[in-house]
């Protein structure tokens, strides 16, 4: 019984998502769905990376937390449109659903804009489960948080079309086996690009931004 609505749940959602997905490829906007378990870094590479993007990628953001509009205030920073979902107005939500997306996505001119990236609400089950329409999804793992995660959630790592592998500027100070990170990470998904990056100090940021840059001109392409 339970996982009849649990499998209602994702069709009604995987329904909107198709309805998004339409919607941006006809206003020509790729859209980047990050996602990531809490602090390894979302908000930090992202600011970051619209930096680099910005004014030649026309970016828009969709932040999700579960409260507070902290991270909307520091992606606006960078110039970008940025709207800030709380999901504890929909019960707490632990990821954003396409029906979330498409409300959001209605306060941009979505004509003025190339790619959408949305940081979604931190944790690495839900989120993983939920297509909202996008064109890739990224996944942001960070050394602090030892190298069994995309063994512990292979869901996350098997539905990604990149991880990030940050915080590589911590690695003096911790035991932490890089390799055996990134072994765990293509042995749930082969082929996976994986970038190595410290989003603080901008260290490996540039392969980064140029594997977007090519995917969002890749769809732009008329
Ligand atoms: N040392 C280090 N700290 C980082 C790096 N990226 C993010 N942080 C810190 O990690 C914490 C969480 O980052 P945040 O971007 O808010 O993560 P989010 O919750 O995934 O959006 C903050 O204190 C950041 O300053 C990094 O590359 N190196
Ligand atoms: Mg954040």
């Amino acid at each position: 019984m339970e996982i009849k609505v649990v499998r209602k749940v994702l069709d009604v959602n995987n329904t909107i998502a198709e309805q998004n997905r339409k919607l941006f490829a006809n206003k020509k906007v790729f859209v980047l769905n990050v996602m990531s378990s809490p602090g390894s870094g979302k908000t930090t590479t992202l600011g970051k990376t619209i930096s680099r993007l910005m004014p030649d990628v026309r970016t828009a953001v969709i932040v999700g937390d579960v409260s507070t509009t902290n991270d909307a205030d520091r992606l606006a920073k960078t110039g970008a449109p940025v709207v800030q979902v709380n999901t504890d107005a929909f019960g707490g939500d632990c990821h954003l659903a396409a029906h979330v997306i498409a409300k959001a996505a209605e306060s941009f001119t979505l004509e003025d804009v190339d790619l959408l990236i949305v940081e979604n609400v931190g944790n690495l089950v839900c989120p993983a489960e939920f297509d909202i329409g996008e064109d890739a999804k990224v996944v942001v793992l960070s050394v602090t948080e030892g190298e069994d995660k995309p063994l512990k959630y292979p869901l996350m790592f098997r539905v990604c079309d990149a991880a990030i592998l940050n915080k590589i500027d911590l690695l003096p100070y911790l035991e932490y086996d890089k390799d055996e990170a990134v072994r765990n990470i293509v042995q749930i998904h082969p082929d996976i690009p994986v970038f190595e990056i410290s989003a603080r100090t901008e260290d490996g940021m540039e392969s980064w931004v140029a594997w977007l840059k090519e995917k969002v001109k890749e769809k732009l392409k008329p």
